[in-house]
């Protein structure tokens, strides 16, 4: 009798324990050109390979008006522009939606999701023209919302990523040729939040597979059952 009593109670806590279990949010932050996508496809890949499903996201997003809109304006440097501090608030405002409608849905309903840019795009980019400070308010509600459990940085050298765009690309995006400027601003945002942000920093210099399976080795514990 006492036996079949505690199977019922291990059978109720294991449920909730696997019910309760959280997806785990991984964030990919580079320079253009870095090999951020290219990393973010091969470690997406290989998790899919191992039948750890992922859901595949990137900032700006697709999911809202402004996200769209957003995607337009990067890709036209010589298109209509706004002022930096509308372009810094509406990244904030697709941030929010993001997290809010999306991304934190399927991490409360145990889905992995990885992101290709999140809020430290923001200090890099928009920290070109606006201060941390306001980055930071701007993006408060969403950081609070949620952080990534780990954000994998492609620490790629700003002239090789250049050369990268310059070979690779049609046309330049409205931030390219500020890279050493931006990856100053990715280190000062990693020591500024570096209470609430756990970053991994890998060396993009190095050939593909290389800088795959640094990466994979830093992220493997997060997916061990
Ligand atoms: P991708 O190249 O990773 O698609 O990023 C698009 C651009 O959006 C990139 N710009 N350039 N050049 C960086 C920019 N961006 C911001 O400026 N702030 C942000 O918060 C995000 C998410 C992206």
């Amino acid at each position: 009798m006492l036996q079949a009593l505690l199977d019922i109670f291990i059978q109720i806590n294991t449920k909730a324990v696997i019910h309760m279990k959280k997806g785990i949010f991984i964030a990919f932050e580079g320079l253009d050109g870095s090999g951020k996508t290219t990393q973010f496809n091969a470690i997406s890949t290989r998790l899919a390979n191992m039948n750890i499903k992922c859901k595949e996201e990137k900032e700006p997003s697709a999911g809202n008006p402004i996200g769209l809109m957003l995607r337009d304006i990067v890709k036209s440097p010589h298109g209509p522009s706004l002022s930096p501090l509308s372009l810094a608030k509406l990244f904030s405002v697709d941030r929010y939606e993001h997290v809010i409608n999306d991304i934190k849905p399927h991490i409360d309903a145990g889905i992995h999701v990885l992101v290709d840019r999140f809020v430290f795009s923001s200090f890099a980019y928009q920290g070109l023209t606006c201060s941390f400070d306001e980055i930071y308010f701007w993006n408060q509600h969403a950081i609070e919302l949620l952080m990534p459990d780990i954000t994998v940085f492609i620490d790629t050298d700003p002239e090789v990523c250049m050369q990268r765009i310059v070979c690779n690309r049609a046309g330049m995006e409205l931030f390219d040729s500020n890279g050493i400027v931006i990856r100053q601003n990715f280190y000062s945002a990693f020591e500024k939040m570096q209470d609430i942000a756990e970053v991994v920093i890998v060396d993009g210099n190095q050939p593909c597979d290389v800088v795959t399976e640094s990466i994979w080795n830093r992220i493997e514990t997060l997916f061990s059952l």
